[in-house]
């Protein structure tokens, strides 16, 4: 509300202005003064602003570093941000020097050159020396930061190393899920149509395929049942509506059952389908000090973003697509909290940076760095709730829900060859 009113007050100042200037124009008119007559005491009035403006000028960019120094992110955190942040600096020294040389001379020569009735002024329409000059020196300069800028890009954006931790970050409106690998180092297969209550991600294996298949006909028997009673005509048409896409999905899922038996039957132990049962689902987020982690980023529903902060690092969560950053931490979350921020509450963050619906601000996640010995500790922990209990037998062909039963149900699709699962 006030800053509505200071907006009012600021546009009925210029109005003001504008009209008091009216005024002076018709009353210049009425003495018989023409417009193009400007009085030697106006010229002076106006190189005396030349130079009291840049004073005013260069002085309120100066108060806008000091003021807003402390809103600026403290030291990175990671040897990406570092790099980040060189270049960033770089950029802006280069900037800053070229804005107080240009604007300072521009006002010189306006308020040093007023006009003189003593002075001619001299006829230097064209010198090629100069031309060159400032042609070459902008464009060696641009040369420069383009690449320096590019080296940084890809030091930032290339492939992390194959040995560097691999853990995923899960996006949906409006939370953070982390995934890490377990004992055998290596994140499993993922499919959306395996979401559940029990696996938020769509981690597949081949238990979650048959848990997935069964509650799905059970939802199948539900809605038959609905559909043997009286129903309204829209009501009816709905369910028919919810069968059939039910039909559709668990004929899918039939056949990612079969695309990952015969990826097992080509890749043995390699294949990614044997990877998710040890797999960590967890709300924590933990990142060792001075590894370098490769995260992959995933997203539930629509696009989001992965950006932490201190440690200079973002990238978009598509969803349909597995997009992923590097980053090695450099300072702990203590070391943060005691040497950098002096806040014993500080933490790393993990926000969403795309704006995702009507709880974005509130979409973020603590990380915390810790030494590689904690993390160990922690990881170690974290194994012992793996996706799936190790108990459970890992029997690719589940008898459980066959393709005959699953495709019983009114407006269900037979299982052709579909195409290969979506991730
Ligand atoms: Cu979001």
């Amino acid at each position: 509300m006030t800053k509505l009113l200071i907006l009012i007050v600021v546009v009925l100042g210029i109005l003001a202005v504008a009209q008091l200037a009216r005024v002076y124009e018709l009353t210049s008119k009425l003495r018989g003064k023409r417009e193009e007559d400007i009085s030697d005491a106006d010229n002076r009035m106006n190189a005396m602003l030349m130079w009291l403006f840049p004073v005013a000028y260069f002085g309120f960019f100066l108060w806008l570093v000091i003021a807003y120094k402390d809103k600026m992110l403290p030291l990175a955190a990671s040897t990406q941000g570092v790099e980040t942040d060189a270049l960033l600096d770089f950029n802006w020294w280069i900037l800053i020097i070229t804005f107080i040389i240009t604007n300072a001379l521009l006002f010189f020569f306006a308020g040093r050159y007023v006009y003189s009735r003593d002075r001619r002024a001299h006829w230097y329409p064209h010198n090629n020396k100069w031309e060159l000059a400032w042609t070459i020196a902008p464009a060696a300069v641009l040369a420069v930061i383009i690449i320096y800028g590019l080296n940084t890009w890809q030091n930032i954006t290339s492939p992390a190393s194959p040995d560097a931790l691999q853990m995923e970050l899960y996006a949906k409106q409006f939370d953070w899920t982390a995934r890490y690998p377990g004992t055998d180092g290596m994140l499993g297969a993922t499919d959306y149509r395996l979401i559940n209550g029990e696996n938020p991600l769509g981690i597949v294996t081949a238990n979650a395929i048959t848990k997935r298949l069964a509650e799905i006909e059970q939802e199948q028997a539900e809605a038959r049942m609905q559909l043997s009673g009286v129903l309204p005509d829209a009501k009816r048409a709905d369910l028919e509506h919810h069968m059939d896409y039910l039909g559709r999905i668990a004929a899918r899922i039939v056949n990612l059952r079969m695309v990952m038996e015969e990826d097992i039957r080509v890749n043995g132990q390699a294949s990614t389908y044997l990877h998710g049962a040890d797999d960590v689902v967890t709300k924590d987020f933990m990142l060792p000090l001075r590894k370098e982690a490769n995260i992959l980023i995933r997203s539930r529903d629509i696009i989001h973003s992965a950006y932490i902060p201190h440690l200079r690092v973002q990238m978009n969560a598509v969803p349909g697509m597995t997009t992923s950053m590097k980053v090695t931490p450099t300072i702990t979350t203590d070391s943060m909290r005691t040497h950098v921020m002096n806040d014993e509450k500080f933490d790393f963050i993990l926000l969403c940076n795309k704006i995702c619906g009507a709880s974005h601000y509130n979409m973020q996640m603590p990380l915390i760095v810790t030494t590689a010995l904690e993390y160990d500790a922690w990881i170690a922990e974290a194994n012992k709730k793996p996706f799936e209990a190790p108990e459970v037998p890992v029997e690719p062909a589940a008898p459980a829900a066959t393709d005959s039963s699953m495709n019983s149900g009114a407006g269900s699709q037979p299982v052709a060859s579909l195409p290969s699962a979506g991730q």
